[in-house]
């Protein structure tokens, strides 16, 4: 595995390249050229910039999370050929600078839901929380009203003012689809999409719901083994393929994650790996990445990871707020810093004590 962090830019993080560099084993970032909207075309000289500013600090560009997929494509609107060529021309630019891995998600409207960004736990700590009743309690377009205020600052991934502006509108797109429907749409993107990921070996990696169940009405269909099963037997090329984000689908406790990580083999081209704790199925806070700290058993989801044989890019995902940091919540240096190190820990326990029984 190759130990990453992801990085929104200069412009949007509160954290720099060089404190990046400064974590232990961490060669390269997870970035993004954050001010492009779904649908755009990324140029071929952005990418470069991109890259030879992450280059000037002694990094690499591990991967892209995201090249987000437009609500034309997703609902398939007349719009959708011309975005899915500029999604095209854009991969074919990432491949041209030597960059070979793409996250994504298919989820429609909105990317994540969390209903607070900083509750309160035991030890003066705040983290991403998410409450059913909450999401019951609201209307779609208050969502981002009511968590406006936590934000510190920051422009949230998937949370675009731009779009967040025309969630009712966004919302009318999707009233005809159903799950079946939207699951076409994801095939005819992917299989439009595969030769030019086969030419540049562009590992696509779709990241899964979250919450894994519906949220406000809206299908949900990369939740839980089977759907994702499905869809890798749709479009069976070893470019399409999965970020395994524990955190996401470990929010269905159903989901048995070291197993889903066995099955998935060859598969997962990028790993997320975070903790989550329960306080009821649906009442969830995202937890430090120490196993005792959530509901998760850490070791047993990166030993999984280790014995597929996963050597991509993986990173601590959604940290806590420590230390008086004030960044972007979940998305701070600190607790990702110590998150890192975690996994980093695990990792050569793993590989050392399989070594030495051989
Ligand atoms: C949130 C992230 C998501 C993820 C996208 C991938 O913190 O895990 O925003 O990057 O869903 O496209």
């Amino acid at each position: 595995m190759e130990m990453t962090l992801r990085w929104y830019g200069s412009k949007y993080d509160t954290v720099q390249l060089w404190q990046i560099r400064q974590i232990p084993g961490v060669k390269g970032v997870i970035t993004t050229l954050y001010n492009k909207q779904p649908g755009e075309l990324w140029e071929h000289d952005e990418i470069r910039a991109l890259r030879k500013e992450v280059a000037g600090d002694g990094l690499k560009i591990a991967g892209i999370e995201s090249v987000n997929v437009s609500d034309a494509i997703k609902a398939a609107t007349p719009d959708r050929d011309l975005h899915i060529e500029n999604y095209i021309k854009t991969l074919e630019n990432l491949g041209k600078e030597d960059i070979h891995l793409v996250c994504y998600n298919f989820m429609p409207v909105f990317d994540w839901t969390r209903t607070e960004l900083a509750r309160k736990r035991e030890d003066g700590s705040t983290v991403l929380a998410y409450k059913q009743e909450a999401v019951d309690a609201l209307v779609p377009e208050k969502m981002f009203e009511t968590l406006a205020e936590d934000t510190n600052g920051t422009v949230m991934p998937g949370w675009e003012p731009e779009r967040m502006g025309h969630v009712k509108e966004l919302f009318e797109l999707y009233k005809d689809i159903d799950e079946e429907k939207l699951f076409e749409n994801l095939v005819y993107f992917l299989k439009a999409i595969m030769p030019v990921c086969n030419k540049y070996d562009i590992k696509m990696a779709i990241h899964p719901d979250d919450p894994a169940w519906p949220v406000f009405g809206l299908p949900r269909i990369i939740n839980n083994e089977q759907n994702i099963l499905k869809l890798m037997n749709a479009v069976d090329d070893v470019h399409n393929g999965v970020t395994f984000c524990s955190g996401s689908y470990g929010t269905n406790l159903e989901n048995d994650l070291p197993h889903m990580i066995r099955v998935l083999k060859g598969r997962i081209h990028f790993a997320h790996v975070r903790n989550l704790k329960f306080i009821s199925p649906t009442n969830f806070e995202e937890a430090a990445h120490l196993s005792e700290d959530g509901t998760f058993d850490m070791y047993e989801i990166v030993r999984a990871l280790y014995e597929t044989g996963f050597d991509g890019p993986i990173r601590p995902d959604h940290g806590r707020m420590i230390w008086g940091e004030v960044a972007m919540p979940g998305y701070g240096l600190y607790d990702r810093a110590l998150g890192a190190t975690y996994i980093n820990g695990l990792w050569e326990a793993i590989e050392k004590g399989a070594r030495a029984r051989k």
